[in-house]
């Protein structure tokens, strides 16, 4: 039970709204950020993100696999710089108590939330 099982059971019409920059390739950061945390639980998803298993996401982690590779076009900069403000954004508010890491319980809050998994927070409002 992976990824793959998960993926297969995307429709084209989701797959099209979950491709952000439009390469009509779902690459693994869309992957995990818009699917996974709708499907399961942010425990797992903090469990995934926490690296070094310390109980709390570093802005590094946070980030989970956004990189910029170094033969990136144009688009995917924009991309990138553009996911890399919203996520530094929301990890600034979602710090409540400002010591530059999110525990468990900054994670799942709303702030945090809307950066990382949109899809999760739009459910819960409707
Ligand atoms: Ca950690
Ligand atoms: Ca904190």
């Amino acid at each position: 039970m992976g990824d793959g099982l998960l993926a297969a059971t995307l429709t084209v019409e989701y797959f099209e709204r979950l491709d952000l920059n439009h390469d009509r390739k779902l690459d693994r950061e869309e992957f995990i950020f818009k699917v996974a945390p709708s499907k399961a639980n942010l425990g797992t998803m903090f469990a995934q993100l926490d690296l070094d298993q310390d109980g709390s996401l570093s802005f590094e982690e946070y980030l989970g696999n956004l990189k910029l590779s170094p033969n990136a076009n144009e688009k995917q900069v924009i991309y990138y710089e553009t996911r890399l403000a919203r996520l530094e954004d929301a990890f600034r508010k979602a710090d409540i108590n400002l010591n530059k890491i999110l525990d468990e319980l900054e994670f799942r809050s709303e702030t945090s939330l809307e950066a990382i998994a949109p899809n999760l927070v739009r459910m819960k409002k409707n």
